[in-house]
């Protein structure tokens, strides 16, 4: 049984440079965790490591100066190298988020050890097969989409033909139910999606556009919380 500690991912926010129109994104993680979000996952397939060892450090400040840092979860997409430096540099970083064709879940955990954070998504289309096929010991959460289709990541769900296949909210309930790990949903969540998402079960939403889209991102961010809370209660 894991000894890790308990974790609030329900309000999750994914951001890198090429989220932000322009904005900083320390400026904009600033907001959504003053918001309530609890769960700030950095990523960026553009970025230099040494971009993103500054990210992290300036997320984990943002996250400090709220007084946050034993409440709000940092994360890294994919980026083992940039964790390990962070931390090596004394930056607060909780942990990973991976997906099937990344670094292995084992060699994250035998990095990172038992205290962090290891997030996978789970892009296979028949995840019920799929999640009897990951050793769910390493992992802490599965990231499970989209729930549309979303021009953030164009690929997400795309099967073999190119096709995109989205994951309906009875599916998401399904789940939810037989999952062995917290599970997130993302891809194209919005805000009107918040109230049957919150009633599948699962352990939260993430979201990079319906925050970083809007024109007022930390009233966007305000407005997601407060729904997934109402709705998560009553579910
Ligand atoms: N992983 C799966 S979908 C996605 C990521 C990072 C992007 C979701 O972006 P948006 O803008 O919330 O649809
Ligand atoms: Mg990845």
């Amino acid at each position: 049984m894991s000894i890790r500690k308990k974790f609030d991912l329900s309000a999750y926010f994914v951001v890198g440079p090429e989220n932000t129109k322009g904005r900083s994104v320390a400026m904009i993680i600033k907001d959504v965790v003053e918001a309530g979000f609890t769960c700030i996952q950095i990523r960026s397939k553009v970025a230099s490591a040494r971009e993103l060892i500054q990210l992290t450090r300036e997320a984990s400040e943002v996250i400090a100066q709220a007084g946050k840092s034993d409440e709000v979860v940092l994360l890294v997409d994919d980026r083992l190298d940039v964790i390990l430096a962070a931390k090596q540099q004394g930056i607060k970083v909780d942990g990973i988020h991976v997906g099937q064709d990344d670094i292995p879940v084992e060699v994250c955990r035998e990095y990172l050890g038992e205290d962090s954070i290891i997030g996978l998504s789970a892009r296979t289309h028949d995840i019920f097969e799929y999640i009897k096929t990951v050793d769910v010991s390493q992992i802490d959460y599965f990231g499970v989409g989209p729930l549309h289709e979303t021009m953030t990541k164009p690929d997400c769900g795309v099967d073999l033909d190119g096709k995109v296949i989205t994951r309906s909210f009875e599916e998401i309930s399904k789940i939810a139910q037989i999952s062995p790990v917290p599970v997130v949903v993302g891809g194209g969540v919005k805000l009107i999606d918040i109230p049957q998402l919150a009633q599948t079960g699962v352990d939260g939403f993430f979201v990079v556009s319906a925050v970083s889209e809007a024109d007022d991102p930390k009233q966007a961010a305000v407005d997601l919380v407060k729904t997934w809370k109402l709705y998560a209660t009553v579910g």
